[in-house]
């Protein structure tokens, strides 16, 4: 049974009113939404690693420029997130140590690597699109702080998927070798994409309580099930073909039936054995040990003002 505290909290939500910093609520919904927004944060930021490997290989100045405007994008919405979840009462340092000792995850997609120049346009169509499906709803989540966050970013988030499409019709529509690579990163990045939905719904250990406290909106099978419907006819217009031979439209539920990932997949790219963990962790490790100086120059500083202040 819930305390009258937590009732009064739960009446709100329930309401659909916004929680605030400073309102009062349960240990438990602070934690998981530091979880959530931290790990949110930590996949805005390691998501930069793979399309970073392409900047400087851009095949035109404008690919360039487009391409280096969508990543300081999402940089940005690290940085927009680490704030939301510092409201919560968690430092960005605390995130980050949890981030390289293990502790906190980011999403398990940017495991994988960029082989080609494709890879840039499938991560921007399906990578972006996926991100915009699940985050859409996150709009309405009920920690306002976060809800507000993701405004901004949805609109950001959408041209990122845009330039990622623009991108594949070239590909798809240019000679047989580009089509080929347009068809080979569809391969390998549709079923590491659908996992970005996270488990199967029985599989989803915080789904029930985060929506109940309305910090989750959709199960991640909606969700899933909403992007490749939304998805497939897109790979159609490309002339592309889903890597699924058992994808069919299914007239009755009216969306279509498809093959599940291998979830063992999904588990050990969790626990770290995913083709580019190690890679991901050790350049996030490198950025903060190249970083040191700058922050213990920022605390001398701080600690320099403040003595002033107090003399
Ligand atoms: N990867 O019980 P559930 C982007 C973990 S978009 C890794 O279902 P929940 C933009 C989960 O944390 C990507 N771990 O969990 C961009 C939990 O483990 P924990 C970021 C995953 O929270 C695009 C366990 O499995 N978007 O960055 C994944 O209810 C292009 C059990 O799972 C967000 O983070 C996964 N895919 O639902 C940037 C959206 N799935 O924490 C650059 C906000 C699950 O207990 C380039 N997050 N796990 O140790 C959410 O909506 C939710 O957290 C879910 C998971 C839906 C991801």
């Amino acid at each position: 049974a819930l305390s009258p505290e937590e009732q009064a909290f739960q009446d709100r939500i329930d309401a659909g009113e916004r929680i605030e910093p400073r309102d009062w609520m349960p240990e438990g919904y602070r934690k998981t939404l530091i979880r959530q927004i931290g790990q949110h944060a930590h996949s805005e930021i390691v998501g930069q690693l793979p399309e970073g490997n392409w900047i400087t290989r851009a095949p035109t100045l404008e690919r360039k420029a487009i391409l280096l405007a969508k990543v300081q994008d999402e940089a940005g919405h690290g940085l927009y997130l680490y704030s939301a979840a510092e409201t919560l009462g968690e430092s960005r340092d605390e995130m980050t140590q949890k981030l390289l000792d293990g502790r906190m995850k980011y999403s398990s997609i940017f495991n994988y690597p960029t082989l080609t120049w494709a890879d840039i346009g499938a991560i921007g169509w399906l990578v972006d699109g996926a991100a915009i499906m699940n985050q859409v709803p996150l709009q309405r989540t009920s920690y306002g702080p976060y809800a507000r966050a993701m405004v901004r970013i949805c609109k950001e988030e959408s041209f990122h998927q845009r330039q990622g499409y623009h991108i594949m019709m070239k590909m798809a529509r240019g000679t047989d070798a580009q089509r080929e690579m347009a068809q080979d990163a569809l391969n390998r990045f549709w079923y590491p994409s659908l996992m970005m939905f996270g488990p199967s719904d029985k599989e989803s250990v915080h789904s029930a309580q985060n929506m109940a406290w309305k910090i989750k909106i959709n199960t991640n099978d909606e969700l899933r099930q909403k992007f490749v419907d939304q998805t497939v006819p897109q790979a159609e217009f490309l002339g592309l073909t889903v890597p699924d031979e058992t994808l069919c439209w299914n007239e009755e539920k009216g969306g279509y039936d498809f093959a599940e990932p291998d979830w063992n997949e999904f588990f050990e790219v969790l626990k770290g054995n995913g083709p580019c963990n190690a890679e991901r962790i050790g350049a996030r490790q490198k950025a903060w040990d190249d970083g040191a100086w700058f922050r213990d120059g920022l605390s001398a500083y701080a600690d320099k003002q403040q003595a002033r202040r107090m003399a």
